[in-house]
């Protein structure tokens, strides 16, 4: 099997309503798709999503798909997408960094060749350890009585019953008092945690925290820059409501550097900050071996992004809060035929062949920027 093509596509999804982080607030959701064609004509695709440009990550869509088009594609014209892994060294001795560019392309060929092989991606790496995980709802929409109606509602239709609060912009103690009330709210019912996206230096870190803790929250996510891994290790050994590294860690480097210093002792996985589903698993294997449990993240993906993501982690024995891979149930519309599942607080993981999922091309033409 050689690969014939590769395209690559920006596509934007509007979503049911504005979704606010400390640094953007998504109203409509950037995912970037990419389609690899073998010779016998069988696809694979592949999905990565951005948030609000260049604001999250140094990758924009439109550098993503530029240095796909321009350095990347052209290693792989040609070769047997079955040896994905030799292929990402390849790419990896001439393109720096693109960790999300090159996640995006080792999806698509892993589609490719567990649809050659007419099997679920998942078997390529190692197998299935999960049939559903539990999966986070995103409370973000800017307003603390719409918050905590959105969480009753997930709570009585049995969807969600994590809630991840995005705080981080504005006034801290106004970001607290914000959390504290949704806890008492939710109550027992369900477990309220928060991601702070960087926003914080360390003296707010530690009023702030402090505060969390004694309300209840049960994890806290990125408070500060992704760089200061020094004072994400003060905070973790200060406190005893976990600490999650999340924009800190991307690449397998990192996640051995973050270990060491115990600069968070949870992971949140995620594949495009890792470079792809190989480098995720050996993420994972580092935090197995240093005792850090994990965490299922997402960049808010499309289905088909979600079906990636959601078939890796289900090859990961030991996910200890559950992943966030809530993404379609965000958008008002998706690019496949078939749909994530979610019933019981938990998501089904797709199992058809490849990453299990159906493009639907009118859907994908109509919300492409490039078709
Ligand atoms: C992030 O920072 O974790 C995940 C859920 C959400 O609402 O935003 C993302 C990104
Ligand atoms: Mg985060």
């Amino acid at each position: 099997m050689k690969i014939h093509s590769l395209d690559v596509y920006i596509i934007d999804l509007p979503t049911i309503r504005p979704h606010h982080l400390a640094m953007h607030t998504i109203v409509t959701q950037t995912i970037v798709i990419a389609c690899i064609k073998s010779e016998d004509g069988i696809e694979g695709w592949g999905e990565v999503a951005t948030i609000g440009g260049a604001s999250y990550s140094e990758e924009s869509p439109e550098a993503i798909k530029l240095n796909i088009e321009n350095y990347v594609k052209p290693l792989i014209i040609g070769e047997n997408p079955v040896n994905f892994d030799a292929l990402s060294y390849k790419i990896n001795r001439y393109v720096k960094g693109n960790y999300f560019a090159k996640a995006l392309v080792e999806s698509a060929m892993v589609d490719l060749v567990a649809k050659t092989l007419n099997i679920p991606a998942y078997e390529l790496f190692g197998g299935q350890c999960h049939e559903s995980l539990p999966v986070a709802w995103t409370l973000a929409s800017g307003d603390t009585a719409k918050d905590i109606e959105e969480a009753q509602n997930c709570l009585a239709a049995k969807r969600h019953n994590i809630f991840k609060l995005k705080i981080g912009k504005g006034n801290p103690k106004t970001n607290v008092a914000h959390v504290i009330k949704i806890k008492e709210a939710v109550g027992d019912a369900g477990s309220v945690r928060v991601d702070v996206n960087q926003a914080w230096d360390e003296v707010t870190s530690l009023y702030c925290i402090e505060a969390l803790q004694n309300g209840g929250v049960d994890l806290i996510e990125q408070p500060l820059v992704r760089w200061d891994n020094e004072g994400m290790s003060r905070l973790t050994s200060r406190f005893k409501v976990p600490i999650m590294a999340d924009e800190s860690l991307g690449t397998v480097q990192e996640a051995y550097q973050i270990s060491k210093l115990r600069a968070g002792n949870v992971f949140a996985l995620k594949v495009p900050k890792a470079g792809g589903l190989t480098a995720t698993k050996k993420v994972a294997a580092i935090a197995e071996a240093s005792g850090i449990p994990m965490y299922g993240g997402t960049m808010i993906e499309s289905s088909l992004g979600t079906a990636i993501c959601a078939q890796l982690y289900s090859t990961i024995p030991e996910l200890t809060f559950g992943t966030e891979l809530f993404g379609p149930l965000l958008f008002k519309d998706n690019i496949t035929v078939n749909q994530i599942e979610y019933e019981n607080f938990e998501m089904k993981i797709p199992s058809g062949p490849g990453f299990g999922m159906e493009m639907d091309r009118e859907k994908v033409k109509h919300y492409s920027r490039d078709i």
